[in-house]
């Protein structure tokens, strides 16, 4: 606890502040912040009661309260700092008179920032992400399962609702599988504190914005886990909600003003409907109830034209980046923000960080309703939205549709197809996450029937089309089941408990098919991490014919060809017609099976079977 009385029996109340809560200030926010950033203005959160009736002095050389913000509630109090360039790291107080009260003092600190070279790098279509649900891959700490004094003390793992262990330490305890498999960059589903009563285990309902919820670890073991990850050459993205706050947040539980959440006259659900954010002929009214309307009744949605909330969302963010060293962000419920301060945040962190990235989920059906969304798409917008890549359904869609539909016009692998064709409306679709399913679909192999064929497919198709690929915990392991309800598709990795009676993080835990499941995608990802050809490499499709879908990645080093056959036959198909992309090459090798082909005129391919092969001279 850093504040303390400075009035008469010092000793006496210091010692009594290290045990007990000071009444009159709860806390200040962020509780410590740097020197040498590229924004010198700082927004303090003071809350304790009647806090806005005392008057606040400070002073260290090169930090200078510029303003302070009072607002509704006498509990709050809004700092205006200015840190020049040249304040020097180091402690000072800021202090809180009030007539006849005793005085407050909070230690304040501006730390050094850690300049590391591995740090804050950037996730980029060099990575293959891992996403994980932290409650569900791995418990690594028994001691935390249960928090005494949360507001959800039930453990059960029998039920997909309640909390089932999984923690932080459990991720850092399997990152040699993580590593081994080929993975780059780990994505969690949200790790803040969650304090609310009932189904707080998928972490986007945040209830404090500066701390890691206590039943997955604290925030030196985030960090841990970060280093950790970085010593491996590995990254960690942060998932963002800027759209909603859990109800039992502790600034809704006081609230600085009641505008700092849309109030309705009555409960009032975002109608989700992206077209009207687009939609030349759509009513205010529609447009205010997609942006206005509350995510969920638990998730009240934040007043983002409120100046002090896209203070306190933007500062949090850039506090974890500087703090932990993070590499980049997944912004969760993008299209349901409101868009001029989602434009005006990405140019702050952008300012900040150059190197940084982050990608949004656009949960949308149709081309045009993606690409809307993206940095440098103006149309019927006015703006620029700033946002650099999507998770990229339209894509998932179109390998849905090419492993589950009937090849035609525009059906089967043309969907897909057409797609990626309309990467033309992007300012660069290699910033998008590819993927096969997430924590709220159905998970992939489930999609394909189970057929087997299928899932490499997809797999293969995943680890060579143009984006960043981004795998689901699990989905390497064959782990099944549809999204009605989502709990289905968050069940626990085996093995990450102990006494499980299989271990799935191991050779011997799996079986053949999981085991050929596993190899597949490990020789793949691996391949993709040791070549550049597969990451940055250009794309170069033709038209699909008779059900075969043909596809290049190239570069000066190396030409990879990719075949899709999805017809239920083999099929003979000649080579004849991409001479533009094997001019120089006369055979090839299967970078799954290692097999050979000798020559490039006819091959022929397996019924439902996707090739990579690397061409050579
Ligand atoms: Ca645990
Ligand atoms: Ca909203």
């Amino acid at each position: 606890m850093k504040f303390k009385f400075t009035f008469s029996l010092v000793c006496f109340f210091l010692q009594f502040a290290a045990f007990a809560q000071v009444p009159d200030l709860e806390r200040i926010e962020p509780s410590f912040w740097w020197v040498g950033m590229n924004n010198p203005k700082l927004q303090l959160v003071v809350h304790g009661k009647g806090i806005a009736s005392r008057e606040v002095k400070l002073n260290h050389t090169g930090v200078t309260l510029s303003q302070v913000h009072k607002v509704e509630s006498p509990n709050y109090l809004f700092l205006d700092l200015l840190v020049a360039a040249d304040a020097k790291p180091g402690k000072f107080n800021i202090e809180f008179q009030g007539k006849n009260q005793k005085k407050l003092s909070y230690t304040y600190e501006l730390k050094e920032r850690d300049k590391s070279s591995n740090r804050i790098l950037g996730v980029t279509n060099k990575d293959f992400i891992y996403l994980i649900m932290p409650d569900r891959f791995a418990n690594g700490d028994k001691r935390n399962d249960v928090i005494k004094g949360m507001q959800e003390t039930t453990l059960n793992r029998d039920s997909m609702y309640y909390r089932h262990g999984g923690d932080i330490q459990g991720i850092i305890n399997n990152l040699d599988y993580l590593e081994d498999l080929g993975v780059t960059a780990l994505w969690l589903n949200p790790v803040l504190e969650n304090d609310q009563p009932k189904t707080s285990y998928h972490g986007y309902a945040n209830t404090e914005n500066y701390k890691i919820d206590p039943r997955f670890g604290d925030n030196a073991l985030y960090k841990k886990l970060v280093d950790e990850s970085h010593a491996r050459g590995m990254k960690v993205i942060k998932d963002l909600v800027h759209n909603h706050f859990g109800s039992q947040h502790w600034i809704l539980k006081d609230m600085p003003s009641k505008d700092w959440v849309h109030n309705w006259p009555e409960f009032t659900k975002s109608s989700f409907k992206d077209q009207v954010l687009f939609d030349p002929y759509a009513s205010e009214a529609d447009r205010k109830i997609m942006t206005d309307g509350w995510f969920d009744g638990h998730m009240p949605d934040l007043n983002q034209n409120n100046e002090l909330v896209k203070n306190y969302l933007t500062q949090s963010h850039i506090w974890w980046i500087e703090y932990a060293g993070l590499d980049g962000f997944r912004l969760d419920t993008y299209a349901y923000n409101d868009p001029e301060f989602m434009a005006e945040w990405a140019k702050l962190i952008k300012a900040e960080y150059p190197r940084f990235t982050f990608f949004a989920e656009t949960w949308v059906h149709g081309i045009p309703n993606q690409t809307f969304f993206t940095q440098g798409n103006t149309i019927n917008r006015g703006f620029d939205t700033e946002l650099p890549g999507v998770t990229d359904f339209q894509t998932l869609w179109g390998i849905n549709e090419t492993l589950n539909g009937k090849f035609g016009w525009n059906e089967g692998v043309n969907k897909l197809y057409t797609t990626i064709a309309s990467d033309f409306m992007y300012q660069d679709a290699t910033r998008n996450v590819v993927f096969l399913d997430n924590h709220d679909l159905s998970r992939f192999y489930s999609v394909v029937g189970e057929d087997f064929d299928d899932f490499k497919s997809g797999i293969a198709w995943l680890l060579t089309t143009r984006g960043i690929p981004q795998l689901y915990y699990g989905t390497e392991i064959l782990m099944k089941n549809f999204s009605n309800p989502d709990g289905l598709v968050r069940e626990d990795f085996k093995g990450g408990w102990a006494g499980d009676k299989e271990n799935k993080f191991t050779a011997q835990g799996r079986t053949q098919k999981e085991n050929e499941a596993f190899g597949f995608v490990r020789t793949l990802a691996n391949y993709r991490k040791n070549n550049e050809v597969l990451q940055t490499g250009k794309l170069m499709q033709y038209v699909p014919e008779n059900g075969i879908y043909v596809y290049f990645r190239y570069n000066a080093d190396k030409t990879v060809m990719i075949i899709m056959n999805t017809n239920d036959t083999a099929s003979d198909l000649s080579l004849k017609r991409f001479y533009e992309r094997l001019d120089g090459f006369t055979q090839a090798v299967n970078i799954i099976s290692s097999q050979k082909i000798n020559s490039l005129q006819t091959i022929n391919v397996p019924a439902k079977t996707t090739w990579v092969l690397e061409l050579q001279k």
